[in-house]
């Protein structure tokens, strides 16, 4: 396969002024008229057209008005040349595709008998020839015509202009977008649905139109969508000045879809997993997705979709832009410090669970990434995740007015334009004038930046030197790596736990300031606070000030102290972080000196202690503590590892709970009661953050369940308002192993015709220890099985051999080869989705030797097929390498 560069980029030849689609929608055999008016671009030398088109057939293709033969034009692979073609070109092209064969899931499908579009990255070309490429951006306008009895509802990007009756039983609606957009932004829908309206006053006083269009069965299901799309609108009006820019805006929700959902120009499709909730189907979690899915996509609306990427090179531009603005969306809707330091610890939490190991593993790649295969591959937690972290540190270097200031220099320069990561960040230096140069580097250079901190104290001079110092390990490709910008927000502690008030040398900070960010740019850097009357505890990266790894050799008294008192939530939770992975990290190693048995393993009081000091502390924000009582994840503990043990680590980890669980027993039990939610269900931060602690004090209790403890997990199943109560109290159960048969039956007949609740109920089943990989093959047996849906195939295909770590890495290697057998079934479905779990085996290296054998030959079984699509040979190919 072909690797693209970013260096190779060139601009188009010719440029799109306008785009006019004719649709004559059929499942089997769809007929796409497309009539395209193009013109020379003066920045480019080439007068060649070139158009991309995949898995389409070519009937008609004219030039001015003129039939080209065949050999007027040359197709090779999925280009069609054009050479030499007039400074303005008029192109029709006719083109055939079969939209309920393609299970892909790119282009024009089928789902549920309904007609969907998904262009991003590269899908439009699966429709028609065209310039498909994010710098093309063009006006369209688009004819539906289908059968009206079928598909009633006909919907395309913009504003409806005209919509009748064809006489034959079909019908027709004419939809013009009044905005250029590039071709990945198109979409279609075509179907038999219902929606939710409501017209919506923006505030300069203009009306809007706003739909939530589903299946008939979920109108039910709408409200928190509709509520969260609203909250978005008047958010970005608030916060950065942003209107909607269309009359009408549409949610359309789809059963089958690769990823979250789609910002199309006014036509937002998104997988039915983000928009439908109530509270007997959804969960906490799955509201707050909506909520943070809606805002996201809404979002895009201007960053990505009025201000464009040039190349796929820059998806960050628009996706870690855009999750940072969803990310402060959700943290203002909570709308308190505690619940802003919530949403940040959840931030980090993934970065530790899914984007460190990535920067660390064989798909490495820079924000900005150099070169890619596939570019589907690269939807990657780096580009959103640490691409969003790179945008928060802007605001970090020059504060939240400084980032709206620069935010408004961007859509100053480039509205209606395709630009280049590189433009934001220069827009972000002259707004506040500032030299952001060395800043490229978070945008160039990959892996997890390393910080090492140091410190002294003299108590004569009441100075307190904090010495940084920065390293960053190699990537493909990338052997040295030059310092980074980074900006390290610090506090210092007193002995009775408060925040002192600091005084940098040279720093600018206000008087009185308890945080100050250090800006670290060379490799070794000394920052010095004076007045310091005594030896103060550092709290160092607050809020997570950077996207990389802080080592300090902390004692485990500085970290209690931190534990207690920290002003910074996410530093306080940060210190009961490492206080666990320490112990974890200890324990692990014992049982595997003793051949994977925990007897004889000890837990300290003094962490007990911490533990129960934090439970019970009802100052606290019960959402804060759940996440300072939950142990880190067995993936984050394995990342700590130079060999990976993943049966030790489980062992270690359920032995640690289980102790704290009978240490904790009274008080657990008592929180237990304390945090219930009587009364109507909310989604609300308050409400969802009891819940959380409520369910894992279950948890902790139902380690090692006694009767009493048994019977409250069925009570709580038995009687539950909502779902977030319903499933916990089931996955507890699940997990100890205790005999959940009869609640799981019970479950999947109450929820059979809910799609959402079965993929629950395949994922909590996947997901248990208790479940090996023959009990999923058992459970792909059921008949609401089905590997075509990614839904279903994710729930319980991935949860297993991504969240089930010692299940799957069982040491006769049989999940491997499940995995194998797996990759490539979907691969010949799906290749985007099965690219997905080929990732699964990224950090094959990182296990024992046995191990590592038994993955590389299912690596190499996959890598050696035949017939292979190029998303999943990257994947292997950069895995093997
Ligand atoms: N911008 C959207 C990306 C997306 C996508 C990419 C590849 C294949 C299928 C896809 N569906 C959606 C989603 C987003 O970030 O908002
Ligand atoms: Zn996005």
């Amino acid at each position: 396969p072909q690797t693209i560069f970013r260096k190779d980029y060139t601009p188009p030849a010719y440029l799109v002024d306008t785009v006019e689609l004719g649709f004559d929608l059929d499942p089997d055999r769809t007929v796409v008229a497309n009539r395209i008016t193009m013109r020379q671009n003066p920045a480019s030398k080439s007068r060649d057209i070139v158009l991309h088109g995949e898995e389409i057939e070519l009937v008609a293709l004219r030039l001015n008005g003129k039939t080209l033969a065949p050999t007027e034009y040359h197709l090779n692979g999925s280009t069609l040349t054009i050479r030499k073609a007039p400074a303005k070109a008029v192109l029709e092209i006719e083109t055939l595709c079969a939209p309920v064969q393609n299970t892909s899931l790119s282009g024009l499908y089928v789902s549920n008998g309904n007609f969907f579009t998904q262009c991003e990255a590269e899908g439009f070309r699966r429709i028609t020839y065209f310039p498909d490429r994010p710098d093309v951006m063009a006006k369209y306008t688009v004819m539906l015509r289908a059968d009206k009895a079928a598909y009633p509802v006909l919907l395309s990007n913009g504003n409806l202009i005209e919509e009748g009756e064809l006489g034959d039983g079909r019908h027709y609606a004419k939809w013009e977008d009044p905005f250029k957009k590039p071709s990945y932004l198109f979409a279609l829908v075509a179907a038999r649905l219902v929606c939710q309206e409501e017209r919506y006053t923006l505030q300069s006083g203009r009306e809007v139109l706003l739909q939530v269009w589903v299946e008939e069965g979920n109108l039910d299901k709408t409200d928190y969508a509709m509520q969260s799309l609203k909250n978005s609108i008047r958010w970005d009006e608030e916060r950065f000045g942003l209107e909607l820019d269309l009359d009408r805006f549409m949610i359309v929700a789809v059963g089958d879809f690769n990823m979250g959902a789609m910002e199309n120009k006014g036509l937002n499709i998104f997988n039915t997993k983000f928009v439908l909730a109530n509270p007997r189907v959804a969960t906490d979690i799955d509201y707050a997705g909506i909520e943070a899915v809606v805002g996201h996509e809404y979002f895009h609306n201007w960053t990505g979709n009025r201000v464009t990427c040039r190349d796929w090179f820059q998806l960050s531009l628009k996706e870690g832009l855009t999750v940072f603005r969803d990310q402060e969306f959700s943290a203002d809707m909570i709308g308190t410090d505690s619940g802003r330091a919530v949403t940040r610890i959840d931030q980090v939490r993934t970065l530790r669970q899914a984007q460190f190991p990535e920067d660390a593993g064989p798909m490495s790649h820079p924000v900005r990434p150099d070169s890619f295969v596939e570019i589907n591959n690269f939807y990657t937690v780096t580009v959103y995740e640490k691409g969003a972290e790179v945008v928060r540190m802007y605001q970090t270097l020059v504060g939240r007015d400084g980032f709206r200031k620069g935010m408004d220099l961007y859509f100053k320069r480039h509205d209606g334009q395709a630009v280049e990561c590189d433009d934001f960040r220069a827009a972000m230096a002259d707004a506040n004038g500032r030299d952001l140069r060395q800043f490229e580097r978070w945008y160039s250079q990959a892996g997890t930046p390393i910080v090492t901190a140091r410190t002294r104290y003299d108590a004569v001079k009441r100075n307190f030197d904090i010495i940084l110092s920065q390293r960053c390990p190699a990537s493909a490709g990338q052997a040295d790596k030059l310092p980074f910008h980074i900006p390290v927000a610090v506090g210092l502690l007193s002995a009775s736990g408060k925040d002192l008030p600091l005084t940098l040398e040279g720093g600018k900070h206000a008087k009185g300031a308890t945080t100050v960010v250090l800006e670290l740019t060379e490799q070794e850097q000394i920052f010095r606070f004076r007045h310091v009357d005594e030896r103060p505890t550092p709290s160092i990266l607050r809020d997570f000030s950077a996207p990389v790894i802080l080592e300090y050799d902390y004692t485990d008294d500085e970290l209690l102290h931190l534990f207690s008192h920290d002003s910074d939530p996410v530093n306080r939770w940060e210190a009961g972080q490492r206080l666990a992975m320490e112990r974890l990290l200890k324990l692990t190693a014992q049982v595997a000196a003793a051949g994977g048995s925990d007897a004889g393993l000890k837990l300290d009081a003094t962490f007990i202690n911490a533990q129960r000091a934090v439970l019970t502390d009802d100052t606290l924000d019960p959402a804060f503590r759940e996440l300072a009582l939950i142990l880190p994840s067995e993936i984050i503990i394995a990342e700590q590892m130079d060999v990976v043990d993943p049966q030790a680590i489980h062992v270690a980890r359920q032995f640690m709970r289980r102790t704290i669980g009978a240490a904790l027993k009274s008080e657990l039990l008592a929180q237990y009661h304390a945090n219930q939610t009587p009364g109507a269900y909310s989604p609300d931060a308050l409400s969802a953050g009891k819940r959380a602690l409520k369910n894992l004090c279950l948890s902790y209790l139902m380690v090692a369940p006694d009767m009493a403890e048994l019977k409250l997990a069925q009570q709580q199943f038995e009687k539950a308002g909502n779902m977030t109560d319903r499933s916990a109290a089931l996955v507890s159960m699940i997990h100890s192993g205790a005999e959940a048969g009869p609640y799981l039956k019970a479950f999947y007949q109450d929820f059979e015709h809910e799609a959402l609740v079965i993929d629950k109920w395949f994922a909590m089943q996947a997901a248990a220890p208790t479940t090996n990989v023959a009990a999923v093959r058992k459970l792909m047996q059921h008949p609401a099985f089905t590997l075509k849906n990614p839904n279903r195939a994710r729930s319980l295909i991935f949860n297993f051999t991504g969240a089930n770590p010692s299940q799957f890495h069982a040491a006769d290697g049989s999940a491997y080869e499940f995995w194998a057998e797996f990759v490539i079934k979907l691969d010949a479905i799906n290749p985007q989705v099965a690219a997905r779990l080929a990732r699964g085996m990224d950090r094959w290296r990182r296990y024992a030797p046995a191990l590592q054998a038994k993955m590389k030959k299912a690596l190499e079984k996959v890598a050696g097929r035949a017939k292979l699509s190029n998303d999943v040979l990257e994947v292997v190919t950069k895995a093997l390498a």
